[in-house]
């Protein structure tokens, strides 16, 4: 696949100091995923108490999380979450987020709402991840490119189209995104991009975007992906979202041998394990 004339790949010289290191490293940056929301597809409710929120945020960085991902807004992938307002949103982050930043690892905000993200910069996040690339909210880009933070542009779908070559639609869709990304002003070595597993794509669509996730190299962006406990997992072996592990780990490992310089998981330890591991044994070919 060769990218849009119009976003030809943007060679890095400026890296991000941030994502230096991870870019730099040899396996993939862990982002653990701590959700404050009652509806998560895996483990909501487990955590929107704070105490418990907090807890769980310290044992994946004693667990060797490179970055703690905190989401306010179930976004549910094919059930129908409930959408929330931004003050929801905010008024489930406030009584965690300062005190999540406090415990020393950068913290990524996941909403797809400019205000949302402007509290969470405020209170102290080091970077953004828009489910929906820029493309919901006009404001995320403007907050983007003001705080100068790494921003994660996800691919999405309003609705699943099986009989679509869903990284054609990757490439068109990331188009739109760099393109409010460049008009706003965000500089490239802030830029990751995301296929979305399991948003708006089959299961054999989100398998797909993860048999052919180096095309999506031609954007000259790093690549994240979010595989763990997805439902496409329990299409190839029937199973309930928290017995995905084995799935999210092979689906983690693919992504890393094919370029991933960030896996988003629920499981940090056993993802940290599984991906130094691999790579111990790749350095003796
Ligand atoms: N997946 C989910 C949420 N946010 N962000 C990125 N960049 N990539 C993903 O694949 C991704 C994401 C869905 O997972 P989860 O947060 O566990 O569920 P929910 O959205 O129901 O809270």
């Amino acid at each position: 696949m060769t990218p849009p004339d119009q976003i030809a790949a943007v060679p890095r010289q400026r890296v991000s100091k941030l994502l230096a290191p991870w870019l730099e490293r040899r396996w993939p940056a862990v982002m653990g995923i701590l959700n404050v929301t009652p509806d998560s597809f895996s483990d909501g409710g487990r955590f929107d108490a704070p105490e418990r929120a907090l807890a769980h945020a310290k044992a994946m960085i004693a667990e060797g999380a490179d970055i703690i991902d905190v989401g306010a807004e179930s976004t549910r992938p094919y059930k129908g979450a409930t959408p929330v307002d931004e003050e929801e949103e905010i008024r489930r982050l406030r009584p965690i987020l300062r005190d999540v930043v406090a415990l020393g690892a950068p913290v990524s905000i996941d909403t797809m709402k400019g205000n949302v993200a402007r509290f969470a910069l405020d209170c102290g996040a080091a970077m953004l991840n828009d489910v929906w690339g820029l493309q919901r909210d006009p404001l995320m880009a403007r907050v983007a490119a003001d705080a100068a933070v790494p921003v994660v542009i996800m691919h999405n779908r309003e609705a699943v189209d099986p009989a679509l070559d869903i990284v054609r639609d990757m490439a068109a869709f990331f188009t739109r995104s760099l393109d409010i990304a460049a008009k706003a002003g965000i500089k490239p070595e802030n830029i990751i991009l995301d296929p979305g597993i399991g948003f708006g794509k089959t299961p054999q669509q989100s398998m797909s975007a993860l048999a052919r996730l180096k095309e999506l190299e031609v954007f000259g962006y790093p690549i994240l992906v979010g595989a763990s406990r997805k439902r496409f997992i329990a299409s190839v072996s029937p199973s309930e979202p928290d017995q995905r592990l084995g799935g999210s780990l092979a689906a983690h490992l693919l992504a890393a041998q094919n370029g991933a310089k960030f896996i988003r998981a629920h499981d940090v330890a056993a993802t940290l394990q599984a991906l130094r591991v691999a790579c111990a044994i790749e350095d003796l070919r």
